[in-house]
């Protein structure tokens, strides 16, 4: 009699434990979306990285070898703001994130990220300043990753605001082998709580680690890591609504991952990945360990994410609430339709160029940067 009931329950059991350690599997290709057309704003930048509005409409944006340009009334001002900290540009480092503070309007702040050093010893680096027409004024270094390591990889840096005005940065993990730091593979640094390679950090807008972060009880943490486990996070974006933090990250050949982001949480790099070599070999045997977080979507072939928006507008109703996550190496942007904490379809937006960023403008359109030598800001708006 109590047989069956038990067994019924221990195949539940089995069944959801099962499914609860069954990780996401890899998204291969997805439909074109529809409805969309793409129109170039303008053209003739440099490997641009970031956007960012001004309150007047004005738009500032970051070009890799390191100017800072603005623009007005759709044209680019040919001349770039001055001021700006010392900055190395090579490989993929190069001046990058920018984004204002909060309390932009009253304090004319921005915050800028960028690789400093040299081509033996170099880092992310994190930087505020107040604008003041075509110059910074006032700046300020308010991070150098002290972890110093060897060539242009891996540098991160997403800036994203939280509603309580801290401030994420994504920080990359260095580089892919033989690059070293510590005398160890750089992208072990991922998994070490006492290095930010390799993590997400938060910050006041001073710099300082909050002192409600998840590691400022652990003895010998960095009190300024907020997550751990991450190869290279190119994409920060919340959900104002729900408060979710999402993430996207560049894996090595196959592997790259959306991550919903919760303090002090491990997201398993370079331990646990769907990604493999560039060079062929396998880097974990693992795709998911106990105690580490599973990816929403794992991206096979890699779309490269670079620049990620959860979009609140209204010109694109279809898409209203869903991620917007550009991608270099495929050059398209996958629309990422959620389900709370969940995925649930994805479509594809073939743009023809690598896009390194993606943002809603204030009018509610989508606005994108090219990664190219001759890189481009377009916009997406509704084909009818
Ligand atoms: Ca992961």
């Amino acid at each position: 009699m109590f047989t069956r009931p038990a067994t019924v329950l221990a195949a539940l059991l089995i069944a959801s434990a099962a499914h609860a350690l069954a990780p996401v599997e890899p998204t291969g290709a997805v439909p074109e979306a529809t409805g969309w057309k793409q129109t170039t704003i303008l053209s003739g930048l440099d490997h641009p990285w970031a956007l960012a509005w001004l309150p007047s409409g004005d738009m500032l944006i970051t070009e890799r070898e390191g100017r800072l340009r603005l623009v007005r009334d759709g044209k680019l001002d040919p001349k770039p703001i001055e001021g700006l900290p010392e900055i190395l540009a090579h490989g993929q480092g190069g001046l990058m994130d920018v984004s204002l503070h909060p309390k932009f309007a009253d304090n004319q702040l921005i915050y800028l990220t960028y690789s400093i050093g040299d081509r033996n010893a170099n880092a992310t680096a994190l930087a505020r300043a107040r604008l003041d027409g075509h110059a910074l004024t006032d700046l300020r270094v308010l991070l150098e990753v002290p972890q110093k390591k060897k060539g242009g990889q891996h540098f991160g840096s997403r800036i994203l605001w939280l509603p309580d005005g801290t401030m994420l940065v994504s920080i990359g993990d260095g580089g892919n082998p033989p690059v070293q730091v510590d005398g160890e593979n750089s992208r072990n640094q991922a998994q070490r709580n006492t290095s930010l390679l390799g993590k997400t950090i938060r910050l006041d807008d001073q710099g300082q680690p909050p002192k409600d972060n998840p590691l400022v009880n652990t003895p010998g943490a960095d009190p300024r890591v907020f997550t751990l486990g991450h190869r290279n996070i190119q994409g920060l974006a919340l959900d104002p609504a729900s408060g979710r933090i999402w993430a996207s990250e560049h894996g090595a050949r196959g592997g790259d991952e959306l991550n919903l982001i919760q303090p002090g949480l491990n997201y398993g790099w370079p331990l646990v990945t769907f990604s493999i070599e560039y060079w062929g070999p396998s880097i974990s045997p693992d795709q998911h360990r106990e105690g580490m977080e599973d990816a929403v979507v794992v991206w096979t072939p890699c779309i490269a994410p670079s620049g990620l928006t959860f979009y609140t507008g209204d010109r694109f109703p279809a898409w209203k609430n869903a991620l917007i996550a550009g991608g270099l190496v495929l050059k398209q942007i996958r629309i990422v339709h959620l389900d709370g904490p969940k995925a649930k379809s994805q479509e594809n937006l073939a743009i023809g160029q690598r896009v390194r960023d993606v943002r809603q403008g204030p009018d509610g359109f989508l606005y994108v940067l090219t990664d190219e030598d001759n890189g481009a800001l377009i916009r997406l708006e509704p084909a009818n």
